[in-house]
């Protein structure tokens, strides 16, 4: 046990197929054995997991009967009672099978877009037995390579229809459910709609009820396409719509690597855990990852602490960046206020406009003066390498 040891109230999850990741690749097969769900749980347990995701047929294959169902249901509540683990966000497999192989939601086919839908409720059914607070939605399928195919707009309009009607199914049923929508620019398919999460925010505000939707935002997919994830996620908890988040690590413009959390790019991480923490972000912190291919299950076990652990040591380095004394000076500096002018900014007015029209401004003096990021930055790097 040290400082950097998770518990629960870290809310820290992973996803029954992160643990679960067996190693398939689109060059080669599996590496490692089965990880069953509650295997997961107990380990994830041990290692001080607040609780686990799962899609539908993470947990009850696709061919299952109804008494099938029932039982792997049965077993898989005990284990969460037994060690204390909770089931926090669910979602449906809408990418596996092949009839999903033109998108889900925003498929061509009629039949094929129903029986997404019939999915779905089943599958939040599942969810919410299980104690789920959120269910996501990644739109993996939901794309195309070849755009002669579909009218990119009729394919927002259907993605609409169908988030709209599992809105109208939640309230039906009265669950206390809330959806958070996944952004990812490609991969699976060539490209996929409502690529990142500034998309999915505006498409939020045009559903029957975007106060219950808000997003769920993924390292790996913001940085695929070059895009700072911290702005991202800002954005969103700005915006109180930052409903779940998946940490991973990824190195820019490559396919989704689901690389284990601060493995690539501590700073940038250090910048998102800051911002979480900063902002009391109290919703989960799911690790959609998994280990490198080169793993047993040791090797997955280990993948797992060190994703909590690297969370830890920076929530710790954003402390020490907000008590450190050279740091917070020179922010004093480069983030000065001026009372009267902010005032005046802070609404239009008429009288407002004409103050601020009459104001002299001596910009040549502004545009000089050096703002010291170098020395903050350096600054910054000192304190993450361990030096300050
Ligand atoms: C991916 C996605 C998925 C989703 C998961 C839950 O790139 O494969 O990140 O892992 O997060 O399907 O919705
Ligand atoms: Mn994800
Ligand atoms: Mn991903």
């Amino acid at each position: 046990m040290d400082a950097y040891t998770p518990r629960k109230e870290h809310k820290f999850t992973f996803g029954l197929w992160t643990v679960g990741n067996r190693g398939r690749d689109p060059f080669g097969d599996v590496v490692r054995d089965v990880v069953t769900p509650i295997r997961a749980v107990q380990k994830l347990s041990e290692l001080g997991a607040y609780g686990v995701n799962l899609h539908d047929n993470d947990l009850v294959p696709l061919d299952a009967t109804p008494t099938e169902r029932d039982r792997i249901v049965k077993e898989f509540k005990k284990a969460l009672d037994d060690y204390g683990m909770k089931l926090v966000m669910g979602t449906t497999n809408l990418f596996y099978h092949p009839v999903f192989k033109d998108g889900a939601f925003t498929s061509n086919d009629p039949k094929v877009r129903a029986y997404a839908l019939q999915k779905s409720m089943q599958a939040i059914d599942l969810a919410v037995e299980l104690g789920a607070e959120i269910y996501v939605f990644w739109g993996g399928r939901e794309g195309t390579e070849c755009d002669a195919s579909k009218d990119p707009a009729d394919a927002i309009k259907r993605y609409r229809e169908c988030i709209n009607f599992l809105i109208g199914y939640v309230k039906d049923q009265k669950y206390s459910l809330r959806f958070a929508m996944e952004p990812k620019p490609n991969e699976p398919r060539g490209d996929i709609f409502l690529p990142n999460v500034g998309a999915m925010l505006a498409f939020i505000e045009t559903l029957d009820d975007p106060d219950m939707v808000g997003v769920n935002p993924e390292v790996a997919h913001e940085h695929m396409a070059g895009l700072n994830f911290a702005h991202a996620v800002a954005q969103a908890l700005e915006a109180g719509k930052l409903f779940h988040i998946d940490l991973n690590a990824q190195k820019l413009n490559r396919f989704d690597q689901d690389l284990r959390f601060g493995s690539e790019d501590i700073k940038g991480a250090f910048f998102l855990v800051k911002l979480l923490e900063d902002h009391d972000y109290d919703g989960p912190r799911h690790f959609d990852a998994h280990a490198y291919r080169t793993e047993d299950e040791d090797g997955v076990w280990e993948f797992a602490r060190g994703c909590m652990r690297t969370y830890l040591i920076l929530k710790e380095k954003a402390r020490q960046f907000n008590e450190h004394p050279a740091i917070q000076e020179l922010l004093a500096q480069v983030q000065p206020r001026d009372a009267e002018l902010e005032s005046l900014m802070s609404r239009y007015s008429p009288q407002n406009a004409q103050v601020l029209r009459q104001k002299q401004f001596d910009i040549e003096a502004m545009g000089k003066k050096g703002l010291g990021y170098e020395k903050l930055d350096q600054l910054v790097i000192d304190l993450l390498l361990g030096v300050a």
